[in-house]
């Protein structure tokens, strides 16, 4: 017979008060941990939740604000085989049948290397202050090392220089904006720390030779993308797709040579020339999918894996974030590895690298929701590393690539959490630009009203992160000046301001309206007078936007408020 144990009211109420007080005690616990690990993204996420999104709001940026345009030289140059130039992993990569839409390539390109006066014709005409471009490591050095010196091409640059400063228009020079010359991939590429040393003296030729007119200098452009895109994915050059190895293994090199330039301006040339040497990074904004404090944390996981990935090193402790560090190594010892595949710096070398950076180039292009998500063991890879998805959000409007939904909120907040996380430092935005589908035969799009309305939306959320959130932002550069190269995509995908005849020799350019607004707003120093004011209410036609018909959170209406009347994107 089953004797059951009896019970009392009391035994039972004592037993569930201590379950209720040992569940709360954990779940108040967890919940400190979690709120520490949501970091920066988890504080803005939570700042920004119910803003008033996409109201324009009009304002000015302060006096001394920077505006201008960037390009990058494998993109506009051409002249791949003049001058003695030597060959770049770009020229390698899209000669090679296959990698690149219409078998394209930069081989003529926009011709900017012919076409000095008239590329800053056009930026006399947008009235820009400053120009960001890149400048072909290759010309100076064809082999990447100070082996030889190219004089043409120190010269070409030097003529460039001459007539910016002519015009009263200040250089902005990208040392590598990913066309590595071919020489220095034959011997590892990134992998090879030894390029820290040949990167260090290209950047100090160019220190010597035009150090007297350029006081603003970026090493790396977007180091995450060159990494991820050429050596994990192999849809840049080099084309490798080397998974969850490679890609560490050359940004940890970037690292240290960003870091060895820096040194070499501190040490030899700011006294005398008295500039600046930054970064320029990028990330989508990562919002959170859900209020659960997991996809809280993975969406931070996404922008220290993207962003944190550089800027931590440089510019908080000389290491990795530490989320960086634990997921990977707990990934590679799940592997069967021996160590972490993501390499580590030496105590000297954290000294080195931190407080590294004098101004923060910020890029930025589009927004992903992430939630949460426990990757398989295997296969390695960056992606995996994070345990997170990410998309976009079908509703969001399209541009002409599919990497791109154009997101003006996600771009204010991305600032603020850069603002956040790393101490309010001088930022430049050095781009933000939207994509459009356009082949050789096809009509050129000159009313690019969505152009229009992508620039209005975007630095008008630049300029509530300025005027209303404090971010301190200096400058801003628009991609691109003219359409060109566009990577894998080769000239189906166009970023110009102005539209370029890739079936004409001359490679004529001829203004869109977005340059003709990005004037406006360029000589205004941003909204000065409430928007609806400007004219600015362009029709918006599904046809001649992206493909689709972008639903509407694009199309601007009035509506009245207490600043006034205003347009408002519903
Ligand atoms: C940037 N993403 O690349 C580059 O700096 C430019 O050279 C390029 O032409 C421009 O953006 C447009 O593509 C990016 O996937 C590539 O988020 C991809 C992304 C962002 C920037």
């Amino acid at each position: 017979m089953t004797r059951f144990r009896k019970t009392s009211p009391f035994q039972t109420y004592t037993r569930d008060y201590i379950h209720f007080v040992t569940i709360l005690v954990f779940l108040v616990s967890f919940n400190a941990q979690t709120v520490s690990a949501q970091g920066a993204g988890g504080y803005v996420y939570k700042q920004f939740q119910n803003p008033v999104r996409d109201r324009l709001i009009h304002g000015l940026f302060s006096s001394n604000f920077t505006w201008g345009v960037a390009t990058s030289a494998y993109q506009i140059e051409g002249a791949w085989n003049e001058d003695q130039r030597g060959e770049t992993i770009w020229d390698t990569f899209s000669h090679e049948p296959g990698r690149i839409v219409d078998n394209a390539n930069g081989d003529i390109a926009c011709n900017s290397y012919h076409k000095i006066d008239e590329d800053v014709a056009l930026l006399k005409e947008l009235q820009v202050k400053h120009y960001r471009f890149s400048i072909a490591w290759s010309r100076i050095l064809p082999d990447g090392t100070l082996n030889k010196i190219n004089q043409a091409g120190i010269v070409y640059y030097r003529r460039l220089i001459n007539a910016l400063v002519e015009a009263e228009i200040e250089p902005v020079v990208t040392l590598f904006h990913w066309d590595l010359p071919q020489a220095l991939q034959d011997i590892g590429g990134w992998s090879n720390e030894i390029l820290t040393v040949y990167f260090k003296n290209y950047a100090e030729l160019c220190f010597l030779e035009y150090g007297d007119w350029v006081k603003r200098w970026i090493t790396f452009n977007e180091p995450s993308i060159f990494a991820k895109a050429g050596h994990e994915h192999g849809v840049h050059a080099p084309g490798l797709k080397h998974q969850g190895t490679t890609v560490y293994r050359v940004a940890h090199t970037i690292i240290k040579a960003h870091a060895k330039v820096w040194h070499t301006y501190d040490n030899k040339y700011r006294a005398s020339q008295k500039g600046q040497v930054g970064i320029t990074l990028v990330s989508s904004w990562a919002q959170p999918s859900t209020k659960w404090q997991v996809d809280i944390m993975a969406a931070e996981r996404y922008l220290q894996f993207e962003f944190g990935w550089f800027a931590h090193p440089l510019m908080v402790n000389g290491d990795y974030p530490s989320v960086m560090k634990t997921q990977i190594l707990e990934k590679s010892i799940g592997q069967g590895l021996s160590s972490s595949r993501l390499p580590s710096f030496t105590e000297e070398e954290k000294v080195l690298l931190r407080g590294t950076v004098d101004f923060l180039g910020v890029n930025y292009y589009t927004t992903k929701l992430i939630s949460a998500w426990r990757s398989d063991a295997w296969p390695p890879g960056y992606e995996e590393d994070q345990d997170l998805k990410a998309w976009h959000d079908e509703s969001w409007p399209k541009s002409g690539a599919s990497w791109q939904k154009c997101v003006p909120w996600g771009f204010r907040l991305l600032l603020n959490w850069v603002k956040h996380e790393y101490g309010n430092p001088p930022i430049y935005v050095t781009e933000t630009g939207v994509a459009e589908k356009l082949n050789d035969q096809d009509e050129p799009k000159l009313k690019d009203v969505w152009r229009v309305q992508y620039f209005v939306s975007h630095i008008n959320e630049l300029l509530k992160a300025y005027k209303l959130d404090g971010v301190n932002v200096q400058g801003f550069s628009a991609w691109t000046l003219m359409d060109n190269f566009e990577w894998q995509d080769g000239y189906s995908t166009r970023f110009g301001l102005y539209h370029v005849d890739f079936k004409s020799p001359a490679r004529t350019r001829t203004a869109k309206s977005s340059a003709k607004k990005y004037n406006e707003i360029v000589t205004g120093n941003g909204f000065p007078v409430p928007v609806s004011k400007l004219r600015y209410i362009p029709q918006f036609k599904p046809d001649m936007a992206f493909g689709a018909a972008p639903r509407a959170p694009m199309v601007p209406v009035f509506h009245d408020n207490d600043e006034g009347i205003q347009p408002e994107f519903r």
